[in-house]
């Protein structure tokens, strides 16, 4: 199977570092192709960057899905675009963020997700309302890290997140952690050893997910809200998204 996974924001490194973790544990089948957009926000910190990073990611999918791409991953902790991409192609789309919680929920009455900066909370916890998680969520967190601090070998960023997920086994009465960045993948191992805690890292899970929906023949409905977009024009830069 070939899944490709699309980092939303346009810093490679962070593309490569993501790519790295999905094969890490992808099964000897499985393909995994990582690319992000050409154009768009170096990170994505709040509703602004999630606006101007959903064209590129969907325009990837779609290039990926005529070079043979089966299943996709959006490797961005808020699901950025993810209802979107599941219109754009017809293998299963599956979200880090949603990934993460239906993990977290198999092993724990209630985790605690801990993210990067405060402005990415609302987004997340919308996100646990919108997928029916939100009560098995003690809290959602930040760790005060800029996206791409975690890209930073020299930045403190990796003690802030371990500090604050002390903090949440201390005060939310959550049994496991979810990491709210696709930029804290190669993290989940060693912050479980040190936390003596389950660490669900979304990419793992999203990678996983979609390896299972393959296997199972399973793919996105097209009866609903994620059918392909109905033909209509468009008009300047996305004028090649027209369909007669
Ligand atoms: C992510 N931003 O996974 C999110 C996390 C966040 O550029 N990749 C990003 O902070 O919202």
């Amino acid at each position: 199977m070939r899944i490709l996974v699309v980092n939303p924001n346009t810093t490679e490194s962070m593309t490569a570092r993501i790519g790295t973790a999905a094969r890490a544990l992808a099964l000897p089948s499985t393909e995994i192709v990582a690319v992000n957009p050409a154009h768009g926000p170096a990170s994505i910190e709040g509703y602004f960057d999630e606006a101007f990073a959903v064209p590129g990611m969907i325009e990837e999918m779609r290039k990926g899905e005529k070079a043979g791409a089966q299943g996709f991953v959006v490797a961005c902790f808020d699901d950025t675009g993810l209802e979107a991409a599941r219109c754009a192609v017809a293998g299963p789309v599956v979200g880090i963020g949603e990934a993460a919680f239906h993990l977290a929920s198999l092993i724990a009455h209630r985790f605690s997700v801990v993210t990067t900066l405060s402005r990415s909370i609302a987004p997340i916890e919308a996100n646990l309302v919108k997928y029916g998680l939100d009560r098995r969520c003690a809290r959602v967190r930040a760790c005060e890290v800029p996206v791409l601090a975690l890209d930073d070998p020299d930045s403190d960023a990796c003690d802030r997140l371990s500090a604050e997920i002390a903090n949440a086994l201390q005060e939310d009465g959550s049994e496991a952690i979810v990491l709210g960045c696709a930029g804290m993948a190669d993290l989940a191992a060693s912050l479980a050893r040190r936390h003596r805690v389950p660490v669900v890292d979304g990419v793992a899970a999203a990678v996983k997910l979609v390896e299972a929906l393959g296997a199972l023949g399973l793919a996105t409905s097209k009866r609903g809200p994620y059918a392909p977009p109905l033909p209509k024009r468009f008009i300047g830069a996305f004028a090649g998204l027209s369909r007669a």
